[in-house]
């Protein structure tokens, strides 16, 4: 199936590129804007790809040579899907290691798949395994992976990684990895389960929130990347549970209105969110399904349910309704539709949809898939079954353009019957669909209902 994509979509680059004369940086599926120029569409994924390790180095070492079956596994995954932008999670926080993941694995082609090259990197230091110093978790140890900022043996266990063909505009990249729990106006946090000293300090993010701008075209659009803790591994005052959900509201208060941002400073002390208008992406492992598993009930909908967010379509795939299938158990029980489950777990919870996509209402999804392919399908033996080639989680991604513009005429038809239009028409038709509908103001800048 993706194999065939595939192929469709490197014709297609061949005749558009041939006919149209695109930049080479212009993916297959590019649209025009208005007066006819070239709007990429871009193709964002997250992927928990656990390259984490037990000990600070050893990814390093496992990287170091080309030949570490999981990283083969996770690089022919990025292969065989392609994606524009690479959101990473769970990749120990090395930028070392990073460069000779991309250039002993993505660089090199996995199994007849074509290499993957990403020209432009963005990683930063995280809060798992960084000592507060205090016993967190009450066993009477200061030093243990729960007394942690974020949960981890070393510090950079579990962190982060953007990989992007398109690029990152870093002098604008704001983090939030030091921004304190305390500080978030009505936060969750359990009372009187942490002491005073242990209040002052703990930070909201178990790894790190990141606002990374990419430069797509003459536009910006905002990378919003965060894994927040799973909501397990915890007591009954279910502080994780609490810090998850409060992690996930952060993007709601970072993409609202000015004065729902005014508590945030980023680890450089500038304050609010962002700007309004803005193109964002919210990417990554959110450790919540929207109905199922442990997390807070609503956890997601604080940001599903956000007008500014594109909801109209969500990643899916054929590989997890299987799985449910054949893995029965709590699968069975699952309010969740099984098509759009991110993640492989044992019980509980079971199969959920963790790993999420999220474009801001002024892009329209023209494609969202979930990389789980069904076991009669030879891409399976990526995805497997438990002890995973690759990972617990699948890869999810998404193609976006910017809303109201048209495909470009005589490209693919298979874009053309997803939505994309002859650019006469798209003008015709006014308004763009949808929901968190946009418009342009007398500025010409968009305005979108919050
Ligand atoms: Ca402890
Ligand atoms: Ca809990
Ligand atoms: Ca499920």
């Amino acid at each position: 199936m993706i194999r065939g994509n595939r192929l469709v979509a490197v014709l297609a680059l061949v005749l558009v590129g041939t006919v149209l004369a695109v930049p080479v940086t212009s993916s297959p599926a590019d649209a025009r804007d208005e007066r006819g120029r070239v709007e990429p569409t871009v193709r964002v994924a997250t992927f928990n790809a656990s390259l984490n390790r037990p000990a600070a180095g050893d990814l390093r070492r496992d990287l170091s040579t080309p030949s570490n079956a999981q990283a083969r596994a996770v690089a022919e995954i990025v292969q065989r899907t392609r994606p524009d932008v690479l959101v990473l999670q769970e990749v120990d926080h090395d930028p070392e290691a990073l460069r000779l993941f991309q250039r002993n694995y993505l660089e090199r082609g996995q199994q007849g798949a074509d290499p993957v090259r990403y020209r432009y990197t963005f990683t930063a230091p995280v809060n798992t395994g960084v000592p507060t110093g205090l016993d967190l978790n009450g066993d009477g140890r200061t030093d243990g992976p729960d007394d942690a900022y974020g949960f981890g043996a070393f510090p950079g266990q579990y962190g982060m990684a953007v990989l992007s063909r398109y690029p990152i505009d870093e002098k604008h990249v704001r983090t939030f990895q030091k921004l304190l729990w305390k500080d978030m106006p009505g936060n969750r946090m359990p009372q009187g389960y942490y002491s005073p000293e242990a209040v002052d300090v703990l930070r909201l993010s178990s790894k790190s929130h990141w606002d990374v701008p990419v430069r797509v075209g003459r536009r910006s659009v905002h990378l919003l990347v965060s894994h927040p803790t799973p909501p397990v591994f915890d007591g009954p005052e279910d502080r994780n549970g609490r810090r998850n959900a409060d992690e996930i509201r952060f993007w709601a208060d970072y993409t609202g209105p000015a004065r729902e941002a005014r508590w945030i400073r980023d680890d450089r002390g500038r304050p609010g969110g962002l700007q309004r208008g803005a193109s964002f992406v919210i990417a990554g492992d959110l450790n919540s399904d929207p109905v199922d598993g442990d997390s807070l009930p609503g956890a997601t909908h604080q940001l599903l349910d956000l007008r500014r967010v594109n909801t109209s379509l969500t990643p899916s795939s054929d590989g997890a309704v299987e799985a449910a299938r054949l893995q029965g158990g709590a699968n069975l029980s699952h309010r969740g539709d099984p098509q759009f489950d991110t993640a492989d777990f044992s019980e509980p919870p079971g199969n959920i949809r963790a790993d999420y996509v999220l474009p801001s209402a002024d892009l329209d999804i023209r494609d969202a898939r979930v990389f789980w392919p069904v076991q009669a399908d030879p891409l399976s033996r990526l995805t497997g079954t438990y002890p995973f080639p690759a990972s617990d989680h699948r890869l999810v991604w998404e193609r976006h353009t910017q809303r109201g513009v048209g495909a470009v005429s005589g490209g693919a038809g298979r874009r053309g019957r997803r939505g994309g239009r002859p650019r006469a028409r798209s003008r015709r038709r006014g308004r763009p669909r949808g929901r968190g509908c946009c418009a342009r103001g007398a500025s010409g800048a968009r305005h979108c209902r919050r």
